[in-house]
């Protein structure tokens, strides 16, 4: 090769290696731009907004669709960030994206500076690591992602794929409820399916329990996943609630009403004295024909009938 030559094949290299890497800035730039980005701060927006993310309570966490993956994957200049081993596996997770909070990140700064605050992870091919491929600044990922990912895992499974939002949040009535109710499913879900018409069509299964545990470990997921076999919303003791669904709209709601129908019972309860014992409440047969009228798969083994 002449010396023009080499000089010239030098050139064209750095300027196509500047190109790669500015239209792989551009590319990431471009991510947070992106509708799933959008649902994702938009939630956020309303939790904070609700109430029920005080200091750096909450998380969020989003599956991707395989096409929004094809988007992130094609953006990546260095696929080389760290993996990090988990202490389980979820083979039904291999090689999917998440876009999840970050660990100590305050859910009201999130519609602001996303970049900052969360990020896009990828699991590995057995399901047994992630890496950080968008976002986070440094950040870790929620301190609850083994719950989170354990959870998808679940709920992607119970809803044959349709389950892609896992959002967990503060909020005030559901948690002082845990405080004078039987830590049981049953008891939980009578008394919110009997505070408001609405609870039955929300939550058809009904809302799992789980009793008080250390946050963020391993024993808290597993117990989170295994209610969450079954329901799509599970209330932690003295903590928070867990709710699932397929759509950013969807997972809030369901949190929403959850919480709405805490409130109304714990109102009816202090106007009642304290007591459960109501003068007026949708009877068991009531909530069996709000069931059959709008072809719900209620949980029957929650009536009594
Ligand atoms: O992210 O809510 O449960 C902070 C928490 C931990
Ligand atoms: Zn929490």
């Amino acid at each position: 090769m002449s010396a023009f030559n080499q000089i010239n094949d030098a050139v064209s290299k750095t300027v196509n290696a500047g190109i790669d890497t500015l239209a792989s800035s551009v590319a990431q730039a471009q991510i947070q731009h992106a509708p799933f980005v959008r649902g994702f701060t938009d939630l956020c927006a309303n939790g904070w907004q609700q109430g029920w993310h005080e200091r750096n309570g909450g998380n969020l966490s989003y599956r991707l669709t395989p096409e929004e993956a094809d988007t992130v994957r094609a953006s990546l200049s260095d696929p080389s960030a760290p993996w990090v081993v988990l202490d389980f596996s979820e083979p039904t997770l291999a090689g999917e994206f998440f876009l999840v909070t970050g660990a100590g990140c305050y859910i009201q700064n999130i519609p602001n500076d996303p970049l900052s605050n969360i990020g896009i992870v990828e699991v590995n091919e057995n399901g047994s690591a992630y890496r950080v491929v968008w976002g986070l600044a440094g950040r870790q990922p929620t301190s609850e992602l083994p719950t989170h990912l354990m959870v998808h895992a679940i709920r992607s499974s119970a809803t044959k794929g349709a389950c892609r939002v896992i959002y967990h949040a503060h909020p005030r009535n559901v948690i002082a409820m845990t405080a004078v109710e039987p830590l049981d499913a049953r008891t939980f879900t009578r008394a919110l399916w009997k505070a408001m018409t609405e609870c039955i069509i929300a939550f058809p299964e009904g809302v799992g329990v789980v009793p008080w545990m250390v946050p963020g470990g391993r024993t808290i997921a597993q117990a989170s996943a295994e209610q969450m076999k079954h329901f799509a919303a599970v209330v932690w003791a003295q903590h928070g609630l867990f709710a699932s669904g397929p759509t950013f709209d969807e997972t809030f709601g369901l949190m929403q009403t959850i919480e709405k129908a805490a409130d109304i019972y714990g109102r009816a309860r202090m106007m009642n004295g304290g007591s459960n014992d109501f003068l007026n409440t949708i009877s068991d047969e009531g909530l069996a024909q709000i069931a059959d009228e709008l072809g719900l798969d209620a949980n029957r083994d929650f009536l009594d009938l």
